[in-house]
């Protein structure tokens, strides 16, 4: 329920929606986006970021959270571990069970690999399971991977790694004919033909989805074909350092089974990281729509063997999280919501911006419009947020739209007596992804031997800024092609002897380096209290 004062101000909305009705608010020039980004945007200031003293990323600029993760000492200095006690020997180990590690595990096994999936919480609680949108891919006559191609590095400002974002597009229409063969119910005609909608920055409709909950949807089938593969899986049960052998090469993880605090070895002769992104740690004090457990812990135990991070300084916010009420504060509203027509209005009921910028430009304006023209819509906890004005859908698609392709966001709001189908909804960037990670190459493997990466934990891909649609595609062909290429290459191996010694040089190189923590990382849970976990 809106207060008075945001009922009054509503007003403005609907006073000015039929003289928007068919009319396009002109979309922003390339100096205008340049211009936005710089001042607006959190990536472009200074606060909130951190230069790293060690490691191989030496120099590079992360966000202070993480870099304080990174310069952090090991959980194992507490802990007494013997690596001659083996507790699980295996293949490949797929650290994570998002849709990344589920897609990973699903292709190892089919080669013949004795998998293992560890997974800090329950299977398939991962961001994954929250995206809303749908996922890219062209697979339409009038579209191509070519045109996909332009709008991947459009969207990333050409900062991409070209064989990456070419691997991505070019996977596309299997990776859908994979998910479609396994059982994903994606939103279709009654001929059978996929329903595609336009994400911001898209240059063709390629936006498969499953109604509002494309993911949970995505990850629905893959958690259950791993079960059926009898795949094992080992919930709660975090990866807290990964281990090399005596070659330096990865070779297997300690975990730790968090009901019982019992440390387990895994040997492994090659491991899949998919442990997903980093919103928890709520950059610059943002709030943000992902999952409880993403908390960097890939990227943390990636550099500590010696992976090379990538775009690490770029975190996507999502133009859209919510403003208001406060008990859902920063979660997610699609952008599906404003691909269905809904725009943005200030105070005065004005658009400000068109509704399908990329979604920092997108974001930056509505910052710009809060934080500097001081345009927002004040909310009751001190904030600010600009409207969406989700029933010009309804007026545009025929009634009844909101309710059969967007029933989860509906069903969000109806919880707080807000009808979004007669009320324009308040919106504010949150922290949504993380644009950067583990470097990899176009089988997800990193510099260190036997160690791939897939999923949010994966850097160069999407470059400086993500389009739309284009994680879920992403976690699904890097995690098949580490799956892959895992699942063959593990029958050369012959792993040495297990150790310690990387972590040991780590802490040395800190000290090298005059680098002080009282830390420890990775972090497993976000920490909601004043001190930090000793
Ligand atoms: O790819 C995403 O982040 C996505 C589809 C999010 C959304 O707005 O639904």
């Amino acid at each position: 329920m809106y207060t008075a004062e945001m009922r009054e101000l509503s007003k403005k909305v609907e006073e000015t929606r039929s003289q928007r009705i068919g009319i396009n608010f002109p979309r922003m020039s390339p100096e205008d986006k340049i211009g936005v980004l710089n001042e607006n945007h959190p990536d472009y200031s200074d606060k909130g970021f951190m230069y790293l003293k060690h490691g191989v990323n030496k120099g590079a600029r992360v966000p202070n959270e993480l870099g304080e993760l990174l310069e952090a000492k090991s959980k194992l200095v507490n802990l007494e571990i013997n690596l001659d006690k083996i507790d699980y020997d295996v293949d490949v180990l797929v650290i994570g069970g998002g849709g990344a590690g589920a897609a990973a595990a699903l292709e190892a096994n089919e080669k013949g690999a004795k998998v293992l999936i560890t997974t800090k919480l329950r299977f398939g609680d991962a961001n994954t399971m929250m995206a809303e949108g749908g996922i890219q891919a062209a697979d339409k006559p009038d579209d191509s991977p070519a045109k996909h191609y332009l709008d991947v590095m459009g969207g990333g400002h050409y900062t991409n790694v070209p064989e990456l974002a070419s691997t991505l597009v070019k996977d596309a229409p299997s990776a859908i004919k994979w998910l479609n063969d396994l059982g994903v119910m994606f939103d279709k005609e009654k001929d059978g033909t996929m329903i595609t909608n336009h994400g911001g920055g898209t240059s063709r409709k390629r936006m498969h989805s499953a109604a509002d909950y494309s993911g949970a949807e995505i990850m629905r089938v893959m958690r259950d074909e791993v079960r059926n593969k009898e795949i094992e899986v080992l919930e709660f049960s975090p990866v807290i350092e990964l281990l090399l052998d005596t070659d330096g090469k990865a070779a297997g993880a300690v975990i730790c089974d968090l009901e019982t605090k019992r440390n387990f070895v895994v040997r492994a002769k090659t491991v899949i990281m998919a442990t997903g992104g980093a919103g928890r740690l709520h950059y610059q004090g943002f709030p943000t729509s992902n999952h409880y457990g993403a908390t960097a812990d890939g990227l943390v135990m990636g550099y500590r063997v010696g992976a090379e991070l990538a775009f690490a300084d770029t975190i996507q916010y999502h133009p859209t999280g919510v403003a208001y009420p406060s008990q859902i504060f920063g979660a997610l509203v699609t952008e599906k919501v404003r691909s269905l027509g809904a725009t943005p209005l200030n105070i005065h009921g004005e658009q400000f911006v068109y509704h399908l910028e990329t979604r920092d430009v997108e974001a930056s304006a509505i910052i710009r419009e809060c934080n500097v023209k001081g345009n927002g819509i004040p909310t009751p906890t001190g904030g600010y947020g600009v409207w969406l004005d989700t029933p010009l859908i309804e007026m545009i698609h025929g009634e009844g739209t909101i309710e059969k392709k967007l029933p989860a966001m509906l069903r969000m709001y109806l919880k707080f007596d807000l009808d979004m189908r007669k009320k324009p909804i308040l919106v504010y960037p949150t922290l949504h992804y993380q644009n950067g990670g583990l470097l990899i190459d176009k089988n997800g493997q990193t510099k260190i031997e036997n160690l791939y990466v897939a999923g949010e934990c994966a850097g160069g891909i999407h470059g400086t800024n993500r389009l739309m649609g284009n994680s879920l595609l992403d976690i699904i062909v890097f995690g098949r092609r580490a799956g892959i290429h895992a699942g063959e290459n593990f029958k050369d191996i012959k792993i040495k002897d297990l150790t310690f010694d990387h972590v040991r040089k780590y802490h040395e190189d800190l000290e090298n380096n005059e680098v002080e923590s009282s830390q420890f990382s990775p972090m497993i849970l976000p920490i909601y209290t004043h001190g930090r976990e000793k």
